[in-house]
């Protein structure tokens, strides 16, 4: 490119490591905590690899302490995860549950006697059922105030513990997957009630970071986005185009609320026609514009191509149209019978021909992840923590309990040294959370898609005993980060 000279990461980059509460503890019902809506969720026959689930995932509410202590042992700097709501609400407002407290408060402590910063997510998809069952959970505003009640507790408890806190995660990414493609609870396939919910995400994000600006001075927040760069499959302006139209549809939807208190007009009008636009309320509009972030939280896997809507190009052939109108969490299009509408020619999904995939099918795309902490700083002019980005891969422990993850370094460096000239381009970091630090359970696709630096030895049907090795890519990571990435 058009530097010679690579900037050093800042002195006090935060080199982490992320994880999720489901994923993680277990101890489902430990201690008085109440169901969330994945308990029940990963329950129903078929919606999940072999039918796991995170009754028990890996153990981490009982072994926390040996779990901090190898993040200490490699170094690590920051440590994000997230609170279960129901542990500490288990009806998800109301009564406390002291226990599920006093586990965060522990945990936070413990990681800051090893020095590790805490990054604290405050939803990670783990709805307390209750809500779910008493108000039809984030459909109705009912939910915002005990999330209030819910973000309050934490805040009060932590807030002089933990300085980065982040509101959603991936709510295109939930949202999607539980109200459209029926892959996540509530299990529904419904646009209209899609918009409509996440119209009220919307609005909990923004009473907690003006809450949080009241109660935590002094700390950070702000949301973690699941962000994808769009290309057009050619320079045929009409696939530029589309591009444009699946970049507003997927990023800026949720980017320009969080920072601008506004849904881009171009989408909102085409979600209008197609009558599946969300309610808004004139006092909804000045909640969303007094909230401001004082960071975006950025997850990179991959992003998306695009080219114009097949009804614009009627010789394409109908199966490779299904192929890429799949479920990618990523990128998500209108769905095919709204597209039919000739007002609505928004844009259709491609295979990019120049990158290669993961064993899940996800393209691996570094130079993308430059593209889209460049195109996010320009847009909104805020801070960036990577919150997430990894390799899930199938990972293989040798007769001598090793695991040469050569793929994930390889992966993870690719990605850093990207990240390294988005730096040098100019990009405001303050961290990178690879994701993930242990194994864990993968939402849909069990035990074996391993994403960690540590293995934890179990599998779907197998808990074993859990233990946990560290692989190749910790002593590597590791290194990294006591040479602050300078051989990046
Ligand atoms: C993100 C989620 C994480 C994690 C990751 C990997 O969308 O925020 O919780 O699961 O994706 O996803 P998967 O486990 O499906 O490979």
């Amino acid at each position: 490119m058009f530097h010679e000279t690579l900037d050093s990461f800042p002195k006090d980059f935060l080199w982490g490591a992320a994880s999720a509460a489901y994923q993680i503890e277990g101890a489902f019902d430990a201690d008085g905590k109440g169901p969330s809506i994945w308990d029940e969720f990963t329950k129903i026959p078929e919606k999940t690899f072999e039918g796991t689930n995170g009754d028990v995932a890996i153990d981490h509410y009982h072994r926390y302490k040996e779990d901090v202590k190898l993040m200490a042992g490699m170094g690590l700097k920051a440590y994000r995860f997230s609170v279960s709501w129901s542990r500490i609400l288990p009806e998800g407002e109301g009564e406390v549950n002291e226990a599920g407290l006093q586990f965060y408060e522990d945990l936070v402590d413990e990681l800051i006697k090893n020095g590790v910063e805490p990054v604290l997510t405050l939803y990670h998809w783990d709805l307390p059922l209750a809500l779910q069952e008493k108000y039809n959970g984030w459909e109705s505003r009912e939910t915002i105030r005990a999330f209030k009640q819910y973000c309050e507790l934490l805040f009060e408890r932590l807030g002089k513990k933990v300085t980065y806190w982040v509101t959603f995660n991936e709510q295109n990414v939930f949202t999607s997957m539980g109200y459209r493609w029926e892959s996540h609870p509530p299990n529904v396939s419904d646009t209209k009630r899609l918009f409509e919910a996440n119209h009220i995400i919307n609005l909990a994000n923004a009473e907690a970071i003006n809450l949080f600006k009241e109660m935590v001075p002094e700390g950070k927040i702000g949301p973690s986005f699941g962000y994808g760069p769009v290309y057009p499959l050619t320079s045929d302006p009409s696939d530029v185009l589309a591009a444009e139209n699946a970049h507003d549809f997927n990023n800026a939807w949720w980017l320009d609320i969080y920072c601008k208190g506004k849904y881009p007009v171009t989408t909102f009008n085409q979600l209008k026609r197609m009558g599946i636009a969300p309610t808004v309320l004139p006092e909804d509009e000045e909640l969303l514009k007094s909230a401001k972030p004082d960071f975006l939280g950025i997850n990179y896997y991959h992003g998306g191509t695009v080219k114009q809507n097949k009804l614009e190009n009627p010789t394409e052939n109908e199966e490779t149209n299904k192929q890429f109108s799949s479920t990618d969490p990523y990128l998500m299009q209108p769905k095919d019978e709204q597209s039919q509408s000739p007002e609505v020619p928004m844009f259709q999904s491609a295979e990019n021909p120049y990158l290669e995939k993961t064993d899940w099918g996800w393209e691996i795309d570094p130079v993308g992840f430059r593209v889209a902490l460049r195109q996010v700083f320009a847009r909104y002019d805020l801070p960036l923590f990577v919150t997430e980005n990894g390799l899930g891969a199938l990972d293989e422990l040798t007769e001598e309990e090793e695991i040469h993850d050569d793929y994930r370094i390889q992966y993870l460096e690719n990605h850093i040294s990207e990240m390294k000239k988005a730096i040098s381009d100019g990009v405001d970091m303050i961290g990178y959370c690879a994701w993930s630090f242990t194994d864990l359970l993968s939402w849909l696709n069990g035990y074996k898609k391993r994403y960690g630096f540590v293995y934890v030895n179990r599998t779907e049907t197998d808990e074993k005993d859990m233990r946990r090795i560290p692989k190749k890519s910790f002593y590597w990571y590791k290194e990294l980060i006591e040479n602050n990435g300078q051989n990046i």
